[in-house]
């Protein structure tokens, strides 16, 4: 009995003392696995009488039973500090600030591509798509070019094959709907022009165009400085003014150069933004359209100019460098 009392006061100590729940394993081996020193008690117990067995037996059981549980509540104790300790060593900083998302945002040219296609379906015209790989009679023969004219030559124009180039204005879409539609019409496109052009702060080899026209009956200037104020107005604000100049272009008679100017805006000053005048007689003849009976205007100006004059960019070259320091300033 002193054994069995000496025993269990050494583990209950042992226990106490223990610093980790490796010791703890361990101490259980010792005193209460297959060989552990409680265990090989119990094979003493044959050498008793068998009056003693059944008290020795019971106070082996007890003891065991008590170490047992002094180990379980050891083992609480000491497996929570470690979990606290792991849990701190694992521990994520909550209050570093986090890493904020960049979101994408449309490229300004895009931006504005949607203000022009909501201005002009908002005042009734019909968007279309135009081959930007673009027939030579589109681009040059339907437009009332006569056989020699300069734009044709390989410096100014991108050649794929003899019929094949890339358009080098948006006005190349007329003769596509004026083959199958019959007026009234009133549409418009915006695209991707391309041009045989040395680079500099206003011109690219690839640039953008907004082209529209409108034919029906009594169509007239009135109708396209009309139209052409609206939609500045539309881009640059109320105070903004529209300017026509005489000018020549093979497809319209009379041609104009289309101008705008706004005390906001360079002080005022007129900034071409692009061409227009009335759809050239023999263009109409030429898809049989009744030139008596029908007329039509049509302008084209280039969409880089406007997010240029609205934001005063003075360089175009940026559009197309994809510089997130120039871009994030139009979060759109
Ligand atoms: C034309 O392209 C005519 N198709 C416009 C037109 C349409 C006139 C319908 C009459 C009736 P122009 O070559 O001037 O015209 O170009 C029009 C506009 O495109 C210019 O005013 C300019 O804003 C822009 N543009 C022309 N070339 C470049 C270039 N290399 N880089 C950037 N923008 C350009």
């Amino acid at each position: 009995m002193v054994t069995l009392e000496h025993i269990e006061q050494s583990a209950l100590a042992a226990i106490d003392e223990a610093a980790n729940t490796s010791v703890l394993r361990d101490l259980e081996l010792k005193y209460l696995g297959k060989s552990g020193e409680i265990t090989l008690l119990m094979r003493d117990l044959g050498k008793l009488s068998a009056e003693d067995r059944p008290a020795f037996g019971k106070a082996i059981n007890d003891a065991r039973a008590r170490v047992e549980r002094h180990l379980e509540a050891r083992r609480a104790v000491l497996k929570a500090g470690e979990q606290a300790e792991q849990f701190a060593s694992e521990a994520i900083d909550l209050t570093l600030p986090g890493r904020a998302p960049r979101w994408g945002q449309p490229h300004i040219l895009s931006q504005t591509t949607q203000r022009i296609k909501q201005t002009f379906i908002g005042m009734g015209f019909e968007y279309l798509e135009s081959p930007e790989l673009e027939e030579f009679r589109y681009n040059f023969d339907a437009l009332n070019y006569p056989p020699d004219h300069p734009a044709m030559d390989e410096q100014d124009t991108f050649y794929v094959t003899d019929t094949l180039l890339l358009r080098t204005q948006c006005t190349a879409l007329q003769g596509h709907v004026f083959e199958t539609r019959k007026p009234p019409l009133r549409c418009f496109t915006v695209g991707r022009t391309f041009r045989n052009e040395a680079v500099d702060r206003t011109h690219s080899h690839t640039f953008h165009q907004v082209d529209a026209f409108m034919i029906d009956e009594g169509v007239s200037m009135a109708h396209l400085k009309g139209t052409l104020g609206a939609f500045a107005r539309a881009m640059f604000g109320d105070e903004v003014k529209v300017r026509f100049r005489p000018d020549f272009f093979p497809f319209v008679e009379p041609g104009v150069d289309y101008a705008i100017s706004t005390p906001k805006l360079f002080g005022g000053r007129w900034v071409e933004l692009g061409g227009a005048g009335l759809i050239h007689p023999n263009i109409l003849e030429a898809y049989g359209i009744d030139s008596e009976r029908y007329s039509g205007w049509a302008f084209g100006l280039g969409v880089e100019r406007i997010p240029m004059m609205a934001y005063g960019v003075d360089d175009l070259r940026y559009f197309l460098e994809n510089d997130r320091r120039f871009l994030s300033q139009f979060p759109g």
